[in-house]
């Protein structure tokens, strides 16, 4: 069970996208973690494949087809003109129809969807696609940075094979996108856990469980500013271990979202990477066939951190890795510290206050154990 296979898809296009000057989504982040990957010498210890770009054909078996038509053509010359002429596909300045968005996403849903087929065919116990975990994209519009769900392609290809998945969303931000897509199945448990109250996308009550056959196959357990690494444990073990004893997944999603960790620009949690990661090593221990995805994460030279780190986390080789950053190509951007850690801040944990912690579980457990087992 120690040494797993490990599938590690990577495109190296994928870093020159840019969402635009100023955007705070950088998929610059993925090379960044490519290069430390490889600095640290981890290419050699996994399966590191170039995913095969997703076609409109597998981007529609979620999204319409007038809105695949839609992205496969807009660039930043013509998209004015065709929402003004069509619908509105892309909204405002989270979604910009920037220089070669459709390839972008074809790389990062490629990822996925390929991921999938690999752990599908047994062929990788674990695998890996850092440029993936784009969790808000909608059936028939983008949304909160993303355009093509490709977490939702991805489960979608698992459901070929295995009767139930489970999805898990660390990102800072509710997971509605994949939410929504199952969320009245109960072949898909969906769990996000997220900053909630005032706060993108506003979705994520404690209360949204599911509806329909779905009904209590959706989990979400809202937080408050300020979540530390014992507080987060502390729900996530737990909700988690009760998931696993009862829906009895037969494969599991992990969207790693890095704007969790501590300091990033647009999220408000305060986890180290050992907390974030700490997902990463229990469903690792559970021995169920795993996909890694990425997702949020705006303060760049800690998602790398975080997602090399979890990288060793999917090898079980974390505990020999050194703590001092090797030579890599992004080096100066890691001063002055140049170490593999994201330490935590001195925020405030709003959580725990006033029993809020013990209620929100409490919530969550009343609502699975309603439920037949
Ligand atoms: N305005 N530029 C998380 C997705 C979060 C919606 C408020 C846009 C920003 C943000 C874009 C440079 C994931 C909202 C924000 C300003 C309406 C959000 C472009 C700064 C900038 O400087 C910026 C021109 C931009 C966007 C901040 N947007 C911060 N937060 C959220 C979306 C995605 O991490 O979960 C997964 C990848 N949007 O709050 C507004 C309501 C648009
Ligand atoms: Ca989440
Ligand atoms: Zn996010």
């Amino acid at each position: 069970m120690s040494k797993r296979r490990v599938a590690y898809y990577y495109d190296n296009d994928v870093g020159l996208f840019s969402y635009g000057l100023g955007h705070p989504m950088k998929p610059h982040r993925i090379r960044m973690t490519h290069d430390l990957v490889s600095a640290y010498g981890m290419l050699d210890k996994m399966h590191v494949l170039r995913p095969r770009r997703a076609s409109p054909e597998n981007m529609t078996a979620f999204h319409t087809d007038e809105y695949i038509h839609f992205l496969s053509r807009v660039s930043p010359e013509t998209a004015e003109e065709m929402t003004y002429h069509g619908s509105r596909f892309l909204v405002g300045e989270d979604n910009p129809a920037f220089e070669g968005v459709f390839e972008f996403c074809s790389i990062s849903a490629g990822g996925s969807i390929d991921a999938a087929r690999r752990v599908s065919l047994g062929a990788a116990d674990i695998a890996i696609n850092w440029a993936g975990g784009l969790h808000h994209a909608k059936k028939r519009e983008a949304s909160g940075f993303c355009y093509v769900n490709d977490i939702v392609l991805a489960i979608l290809e698992l459901l070929r094979t295995f009767p139930r998945v489970l999805y898990i969303d660390i990102d800072c931000h509710h997971g509605d996108g994949v939410e929504e897509a199952f969320y009245t199945t109960d072949r898909v448990l969906t769990c996000s856990f997220h900053k909630f109250g005032e706060y993108f996308p506003g979705t994520g009550h404690v209360d949204d469980h599911g509806r329909d056959k779905g009904v209590g196959y959706a989990v979400n357990v809202p937080f408050r500013d300020g979540l530390t690494d014992a507080a987060f444990k502390g729900v996530f073990e737990p909700v988690v271990e009760r998931i696993l004893d009862w829906f009895q997944p037969s494969a599991v999603v992990l969207q790693c979202g890095a704007d969790s960790l501590s300091g990033d620009k647009l999220g408000c949690f305060n986890l180290t990477m050992e907390g974030h990661a700490n997902s990463v090593q229990y469903l690792r221990k559970s021995g169920l066939p795993l996909i890694l995805l990425g997702g949020g994460g705006y303060t760049i030279k800690n998602v790398s951190r975080a997602w090399a780190y979890e990288t060793a986390c999917a090898l079980n080789v974390e505990e020999t890795i050194d703590r001092n950053l090797p030579w890599n190509a992004y080096f100066e951007w890691f001063g002055p510290r140049y170490r593999l850690e994201v330490a935590e801040n001195n925020m405030d944990d709003l959580n725990p206050k006033d029993g809020y912690l013990e209620s929100i579980k409490e919530q969550v457990f009343k609502q699975m154990s309603a439920l037949p087992f």
